[in-house]
């Protein structure tokens, strides 16, 4: 390895001394300005760092954001001073009303400037030294020249010889929903040549992805009523495996939002999860703690419950959905197949599906589930949320759709201050992306399937593995892209497998990583393109989850690329002139140029009242509101069936779907594990791995979840010290399960199972439920030379093993032990 690229030991470099912190946090953790061993500054810069906003000493002051996937998107000013970012300040638009709050990022965006010195910056495009395995570290820094070379040569080759089914760009949220930056022109470049098998759904919410289709007729996910609107009707809010306080970090997002519902007096907030959240410390009035997995069942026992007291909407049930009960099935059906059926116990299984049976699967008490289910009956309107939590498990999809059924049994679809039972509704952005161009190839697997599609492509089909646009695909994937993800080394499940499956070269024969950091997953490239970070392009960045006030960031090229890095965009351009597509991959625009183009032709014309490019250059945000208020999801279903039916079958909600009926008699399971099945209604299933196995399992009896945690936004920002500092790494486990140990606080623990080990220091605490385990999810790996990872990585203890129909990630579902190291 060159030093030049050499990737420092986690914290080696731009690393803070506890001193350091202590003396000069406030303003210098705010700003994100590094004090003691900033590269670039020397020692005198504490004073600098107190003088008020918009400090004199700036050449200029630029709008830029940070446009990681944490489900904001923050606007950020980056004062820059010889063309080096010297400070990082936050909005200064805006005010503290709900509608037109500042969008203030949070700590790890005001730490930008680490990201954008950091020592693990690619610095020089890179190619794997010949004769070395992937994964070796070995490198030759080679040119630009010879890397579009390369590049142009193994996709030409790719496409000559296996065709278009054989390239795939895997998914990667580093960059995600920037206007240009999203897709940088990979697809356009792909699609110029032919196309690309593409994927469906995302790792974030694979299972509803998959699911809510059958029961909401949406292609996507059937989202809920917006926080706000339960701020402004609601009488009770459920945090279903949701929490905001963590995963939704930004002043402009959800955390200010659900704060400012949690401050309305009236307003009962009740968070259902397994572990003791921010969100519960922050907004619940009450917190229940479930099973992992068991979220289904806890639904069934409550449904129970309700219909006994008559609590369930039957009108609503009636007229709006499809197989509650026996009265309102599709036809052909065979008796005893409706909801109701299952529920009372009169169905094929035979069991009554009582609170009390409820409380032994989910570890909730009976008196807990019987409260919960009359309070839900009696404070109406209530919005039931569900975060993505409870569908990242073997059976999210059964998960997924229970939630959604129990907001249909409180008929509260469709009316303010109620909602569906999907992730709480926001005010999407109307700006336009960079467009993608058509793909001429039609085949696509899951977001998840793509490991399987390197190992056996060709056999893949669509009732065995979900294969979508074709019966069975043609090829194995034999050119792989990672862009603006960490997929291979980190964020994909079973690491230790997916190592040996990547570094087999007849499999997959090209890895690229187009990246600014040197990640895990670079390391398991052929070639590594050093790409800039956004303080050096221009974007335009929407928001996300941001409730019912919508906006639009403009980002300016704040500095020249640092290194010899170049955004992708220019790669793309570059290699598509060695192909001979450039003109219909460009059409003539540069980044700017295209930055330009879709804010004055495309953004202007969508968002009344809209700046032009120049004039948001200068002003930085534009904020819109939702012109009904508050989001109220399926409002016109609700108003009228008839004339606004949903893409069911049926037009209506399908607590059975007969699709699901038929795909349970087709699809073929050759690998079945436990609870591999597929259910046409939201029934608990237990599976491989799952809550039940725990009980009864003495070699790996702990629930190992993964949170969505603060340090970090994934991988992204897993890298700076200062936030290592802040929120170190630790797996989570109860006081009972700790004491059985012999673990004190503080102890460094192993964490294993037959896919890997991890040694971490462990958090005991009574946030958790005893029998469950969290490692935040995200860390960087640090294997040591016996393979044992001291990164704290969850994934090197996850499995590769897919859901029944989705096909997706469940990396929730993991049994592990863990024992003093
Ligand atoms: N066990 C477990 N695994 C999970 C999850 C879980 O809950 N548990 N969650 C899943 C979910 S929901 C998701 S969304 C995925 C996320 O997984 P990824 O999308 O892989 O997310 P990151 O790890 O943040 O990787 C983003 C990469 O983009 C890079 N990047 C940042 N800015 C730029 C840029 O400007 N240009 C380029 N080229 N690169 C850039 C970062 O350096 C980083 O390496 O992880 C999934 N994996
Ligand atoms: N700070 C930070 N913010 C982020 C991210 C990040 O990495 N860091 N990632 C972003 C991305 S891409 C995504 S997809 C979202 C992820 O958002 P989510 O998927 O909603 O986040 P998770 O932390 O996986 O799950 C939410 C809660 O569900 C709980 N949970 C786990 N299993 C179960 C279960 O079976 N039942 C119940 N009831 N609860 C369960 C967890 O303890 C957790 O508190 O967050 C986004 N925001
Ligand atoms: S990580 Fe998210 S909340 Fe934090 S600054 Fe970045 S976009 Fe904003
Ligand atoms: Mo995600």
């Amino acid at each position: 390895m060159t030093a030049s690229t050499r990737t420092p030991a986690r914290g080696e470099g731009a690393r803070f001394s506890r001193r350091s912190l202590m003396q000069w946090t406030g303003a210098a953790a705010a700003t994100g300005a590094l004090v003691s061993s900033d590269p670039l500054r020397a020692a005198s810069e504490p004073m600098r760092l107190l003088q008020a906003d918009g400090m004199p000493d700036a050449d200029r002051t630029v709008w830029s954001a940070c446009i990681v996937n944490c489900g904001s998107r923050c606007p950020l000013r980056l004062q820059v001073k010889d063309g080096v970012v010297v400070r990082v300040l936050p909005d200064n638009t805006g005010d503290d009303t709900l509608e037109n709050r500042q969008i203030r990022a949070c700590v790890r965006g005001r730490n930008m400037r680490q990201r954008i010195y950091n020592p693990d910056r690619i610095k020089k495009p890179l190619k794997r030294k010949e004769g070395t395995r992937r994964g070796e570290g070995q490198w030759e820094e080679i040119s630009w020249d010879e890397a579009f070379d390369l590049f142009a040569e193994k996709l030409k080759h790719t496409y000559d010889t296996y065709g278009p089914e054989a390239v795939f760009k895997v998914y990667g949220s580093g960059v995600w929903n920037a206007h240009l930056a999203y897709g940088a022109g990979w697809q356009r470049l792909f699609n110029a040549m032919g196309g690309h098998l593409n994927y469906y759904n995302n790792y974030s919410y694979s299972q509803i992805g998959g699911i809510t289709r059958f029961h909401y007729g949406n292609q996507d996910e059937q989202v809920s009523n917006s926080f706000e609107d339960s701020l402004k009707h609601g009488r009770m809010l459920v945090l279903w495996g949701n929490n905001p306080q963590e995963t939704r970090m930004s002043g402009g997002g959800l955390t200010y939002v659900s704060l400012e519902a949690a401050r309305k007096a009236g307003l009962k907030i009740v968070v259902v999860d397994p572990r003791h959240s921010d969100s519960v410390a922050v907004l619940a009035d009450q917190w229940i703690s479930p099973r992992p997995g068991t979220d289904a069942a806890l639904v069934n026992g409550i449904v129970h419950h309700l219909v006994k007291n008559n609590l369930h909407d039957q009108a609503f049930l009636d007229k709006y959905c499809v197989g509650f009960d026996e009265k309102h099935m599709p036809k052909g059906i065979p008796a005893n197949n409706s909801y109701l059926t299952y529920i009372m116990g009169k169905g094929a299984d035979g069991i009554e599906k009582t609170p009390a049976w409820a409380s032994k699967i989910t570890g909730v008490p009976e008196k807990t589930i019987i409260e919960f289910a009359l309070e839900l009956g009696r404070t109406k309107p209530v919005n039931i949320t569900q975060g993505w939590g409870p569908q990242r498990h073997a059976n999210g999809e059964n998960q997924a759709r229970a939630i959604y059924t129990l907001a249909n049994v409180l008929g509260q679809v469709g009316i303010p201050g109620g909602g569906t039972g999907g992730r709480e509704g926001n005010y999407w952005p109307l700006t336009a992306w960079l467009p993608n161009g058509d793909n001429p190839c039609k085949a696509a697997i899951s977001n998840f399937g793509w490991s399987e599609a390197i190992v056996r492509g060709e056999e893949m089909t669509d009732v065995k593995d979900g294969v979508r646009g074709v019966k069975k695909l043609s090829t194995s994937i034999k050119f792989l892209l990672e862009y603006g993800g960490n997929m291979l080394g980190s964020q994909h499940a079973d690491l230790n497998k997916l190592r040996e499956i990547l570094q087999d070269e007849s499999k997959c024969e090209f890895i690229v990583t187009v990246d600014n950091q040197m990640s895990t997953s670079a390391d398991l490239s052929d070639l590594v393109l050093p790409d800039t970070t956004t303080a050096e392009r221009w974007d335009l960045v929407p928001s996300e989850y941001c409730g019912d006030t919508a906006y639009l960031i403009a980002c300016e090229k704040a500095i020249e690329p640092l290194h010899d890095s170049k955004p992708a965009y220019e790669m793309v351009t570059e290699i598509a002139k060695r192909l001979g597509v450039e003109k219909k991959v460009t059409e003539g625009r540069d980044l700017r140029g295209w930055a330009q183009y879709l804010q004055d032709e495309v953004n202007v014309k969508a968002v009344p009242g809209m700046p032009k490019f120049e004039e948001m250059l200068k002003k930085g945000v534009h904020r819109y509101r939702n012109p009904e208020g508050t989001t109220v999801a399926l409002r016109d279903f609700r108003e009228d069936p008839v004339k606004n039916p949903l893409e069911t079958p049926t037009g209506k909600i399908e607590i059975f779907s007969e699709e699901l009926w038929n795909m349970a008699r087709t699809w073929e399971f050759p690998d079945r594990k436990k609870g591999d099945v597929i259910t046409a209604l939201p029934m608990h299933v237990d599976t491989w791995e799952g809550a039940m196995e725990a009980l009864s399992n003495d070699k790996y009896p702990l629930q190992l979840i993964g949170h969505h945690f603060k340090q970090r936004v994934h991988s992204t920002y897993g890298n700076l010290s200062n936030l290592q500092e802040a929120h170190p790494q630790s797996v989570w486990i109860s006081i009972p399960d700790a004491e059985k140990r012999g673990i004190k606080n503080g102890d460094t623990v192993e964490i294993f199972n037959d896919r890997g080990r991890v040694q971490i220091p462990a958090k005991v605490t009574a946030r958790i439920m005893p029998g469950v385990a969290s490692l935040p999810q995200g860390a960087w790996t640090d294997f040591d030379a016996e393979g044992v990872d001291h990164g704290g990585a969850v994934n090197v203890l996850t499995s590769l093993h897919w859901t029944p129909v989705s096909k997706g990630n469940c990396q929730h579902t993991t049994l592990v032990q863990i024992k003093k190291a």
